[in-house]
């Protein structure tokens, strides 16, 4: 009988951003089970009322939320929440939130403002997170430096470029990620206990 079987850890991480920067695409490209996703065709409904620059070959949008897992290794599996990117679905973000332990902050530097809003719902709720700057046909229109500039961040939040089309690169993001998170429970501990 083998009385070492590992049971994993379960996490849970939020991959949010603004509309279009990339987040289906990231669970779908990452994820070792077939993807839940809820999409729908954007409609003519959608003109004027979803920024559609940078992104206009776009045809469907979340609605609710992309659910995927990924096995970092045999002691840490993580399940992936991906956010509705439109203002419009916000009330569902303290849902899709909680228990998380961390989270990936999707951006387009073609369109850095869309993905404000998701980084202070993480610092206000003092939700561990990453941002991935999602190259769009790998093209990074600035340096790491300039967004982190531009997103008035911590100096300690990691900022890494990524492809969210690609499985390699999405599970790096959520590699660092994960040892980024690991560190500031790590820190935060002693105050604890205190
Ligand atoms: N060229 C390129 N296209 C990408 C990349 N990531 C995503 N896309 C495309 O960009 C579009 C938007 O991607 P989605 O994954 O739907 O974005 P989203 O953030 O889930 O969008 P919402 O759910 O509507 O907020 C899709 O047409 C993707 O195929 C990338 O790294 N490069
Ligand atoms: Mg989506």
């Amino acid at each position: 009988m083998n009385d070492t079987l590992t049971v994993p850890t379960s996490l849970k991480i939020v991959v949010a951003g603004g509309f279009g920067v990339g987040k289906t695409t990231m669970v779908n490209s990452v994820s070792e089970i077939p993807p839940l996703r809820t999409e729908e065709v954007l409609t003519e409904a959608s003109v004027g009322v979803d920024d559609m620059q940078g992104i206009e070959g776009k045809e469907t949008t979340t609605v609710a939320l992309d659910f995927g897992r990924i096995t970092i290794n045999p002691q840490v599996v993580l399940y992936l929440f991906g956010t509705p990117g439109q203002n419009r679905f916000w009330f569902m973000w303290d849902e899709l939130a909680h228990g998380a332990l961390g989270a990936i902050v999707l951006v387009d530097t073609r369109r850095l403002d869309s993905s404000f809003p998701s980084i202070d719902f993480f610092e206000r709720r003092d939700i561990p997170f990453v941002v991935a700057v999602n190259g769009f046909d790998g093209a990074w229109d600035h340096t790491v430096d300039e967004v982190r500039q531009a997103l008035d961040i911590e100096p300690t939040v990691p900022v890494v470029k990524c492809d969210a089309r690609t499985r390699e690169s999405s599970k790096g993001v959520l590699v660092e990620l994960v040892q980024y998170t690991m560190a500031q429970l790590e820190q935060r501990a002693p105050a604890r206990q205190s």
